[in-house]
């Protein structure tokens, strides 16, 4: 196996025999392989789309498919095999019709013509035999800039099935993903290279706007809300992962059971959704961020669902309580499906109440959530008159993936350091190194507003455009500086978004990505002035002098 896809990638280069993720080399050879399938379902599509054949139900497994070749979603091989049959009988099905609409079928690439081993260890061994990153281009610089493509396209596919969920499609986005899938198997050179990563981040605001537009249009604007941190007697469900529908439909399924629901990770910030905050049992949130769940999970004395990235390997002394959904998958772990559009949560609830729940009340204090765009900007005039009078001297945007690294202490730190004239939005799991620090008030606006999951990046950027419409100046103006941590490809597609709206001055850590060569690093730090973390300190003095 080579997976430089993540940020904990071995030895800051590669993952070579076994995932620090604990992906297996036979997984990771199925998730080239299905990788390498859908390149051939994608040449097929874009072809199509030229001679008006588009077909929802490939444009929606395409991202099913790439989003579950990201980090920490799928691990189970079975259901790997089961998207490779299944992307090349949609490849050759789809085939067919462009042939009969007079388009292209006549393909080079060999993912076009691949053919899939009927067992699952012939499809592992033909993806190990791929060598699949190799075949992206032999040039060090082309092959890393298709890379970082290539694992946008994943936190972008991600993001699309998460808004398609929620009914939020359009056609641009899937047609973008099958372009630049496609485009992947053949030559380019490093201009045309850097155009379609830029393309995806682009592409990605859109998805992050359905998305918005799917959770808001559906459990309405996130209000600010105090979330306990401490627990209640009672039996319960942990609900871990980024799905906002899989939380609602467990509350109902929920509401007269005599449990408690509390949120884990990425979900802490659906707290602040009316239509998810009416449930009187929706109570609070147990532990911190994804890297965590193997210490804090054996603790929790209920169920554990988990709706999308980030899983870890479930110690036997919980895995019982686990359950699956959506795409994500671990081998021998329950798995919850889908059908006519709902979800059937029975086990996992019969589970909870089996357990013991909890059998006394802590309190942990709270924190409180709710400040995405509609929030922030509904006090804009009083956050405008707090800079214009200099009470408010710099923005601070801290935020995206939690990880494993001692690195990652940085966050902790710089949080603590900044001054108390400076506001701290925040986003992503990254904000568990410092979410319950009280720091107090600017005017009666909280110094650190948790602006919401990842993808509410797209909050973040309206925020921003909006305070620069304010100013009348840019964004690269506004006294507004982003210190970004990243781990997976979210982070990635994220950072590309806010590259293509030339945000400059990104301050990236904590470690850059392995997959970017130090050729690539010029050209992103020559067009955007991308810029390494190094220590608190030195940062803060760069920024405020
Ligand atoms: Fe390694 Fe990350 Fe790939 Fe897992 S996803 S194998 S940790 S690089
Ligand atoms: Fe976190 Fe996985 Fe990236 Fe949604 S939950 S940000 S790491």
């Amino acid at each position: 196996m080579y997976c430089n896809q993540c940020e904990q990638t071995a030895k800051g280069i590669a993952c070579t025999t076994i995932g620090v993720c604990g992906k297996n080399e036979e997984v990771a050879g199925l998730e080239d392989l299905l990788t390498h399938a859908i390149q051939g379902l994608c040449l097929v599509a874009d072809a199509g789309r030229k001679v008006g054949v588009v077909d929802n139900a490939v444009d929606r497994f395409t991202c099913e498919a790439i989003f579950s070749c990201l980090t920490n979603v799928d691990f189970d091989p079975a259901r790997f095999g089961v998207l490779i049959h299944k992307t090349v009988a949609l490849r050759e099905t789809l085939k067919a019709e462009v042939k009969a609409a007079g388009g292209k079928i006549d393909f080079t690439a060999a993912a076009a013509t691949f053919s899939p081993a009927d067992s699952l260890t012939g499809l592992e061994e033909q993806g190990a035999a791929l060598n699949f990153i190799n075949t992206l281009d032999a040039n060090p610089d082309l092959q890393s800039l298709k890379q970082t493509t290539m694992y946008g396209l994943r936190g972008l596919a991600a993001y699309a099935d998460h808004a398609a969920i929620l009914g939020q499609e359009d056609d641009a986005v899937y047609a973008y993903i099958h372009e630049a899938m496609a485009a992947l198997t053949g030559d380019m050179d490093l201009n045309s290279l850097v155009a379609l990563a830029l393309k995806c981040g682009e592409v990605n605001l859109r998805a992050m706007e359905l998305l918005d537009a799917g959770n808001t249009g559906t459990y309405g604007h996130p209000v600010p809300t105090p979330v306990p941190l401490g627990h209640i007697p009672g039996k319960c469900i942990l609900v871990t992962g980024h799905d906002l529908k899989d939380l609602a439909m467990l509350l109902e399924q929920t509401k007269d059971k005599g449990i408690n629901i509390y949120t884990h990770g990425e979900m802490l910030p659906c707290h602040g959704y009316p239509e998810l905050k009416k449930y009187s049992h929706f109570y609070g949130h147990f532990g911190t961020a994804w890297q965590n769940q193997q210490k804090e999970m054996p603790e929790f004395p209920g169920a554990i669902l988990f709706t999308t990235n980030c899983i870890q390997k479930p110690k036997d002394s919980y895995k019982a309580n686990v359950f699956t959904t959506g795409l994500v998958g671990w081998p021998d772990v329950a798995h919850i499906g889908e059908a006519n559009g709902t979800k059937d949560f029975t086990p996992l609830i019969n589970r909870a109440l089996a357990l013991p729940g909890f059998t006394d009340t802590v309190d942990n204090d709270s924190v409180l959530v709710g400040f995405a765009r509609n929030t922030v900007l509904g006090v804009a005039d009083k956050v405008i008159e707090a800079v214009k009078s200099k009470a408010i001297r710099h923005f601070f945007l801290v935020g995206g993936c939690d990880g494993a690294k001692p690195g990652r202490n940085y966050y902790t730190e710089l949080v603590e350091q900044i001054p108390a004239d400076c506001m701290i939005l925040t986003l992503a799991c990254g904000k568990f190194r410092f979410f319950d620090k009280k720091l107090g008030d600017i005017g009666g606006i909280p110094r650190l507003l948790d602006v919401g999951q990842c993808n509410d990046a797209y909050s973040a950027i309206q925020i921003a455009v909006a305070l620069a419409g304010a100013f009348e100046c840019g964004v690269n103006d506004l006294p507004l500086s982003m210190i970004l941590s990243w781990y997976e490809q979210k982070a990635v597609v994220i950072l590309l978004t806010l590259l293509s709206l030339g945000i400059k001055n990104i301050h990236l850590g904590p470690s850059l990505p392995a997959f970017i060569t130090p050729n690539v690093l010029n050209v992103l730090v020559e067009n955007f002035s991308i810029k390494p973390v190094t220590t608190p300190e030195a940062d803060l003095k760069a920024i405020l002098g």
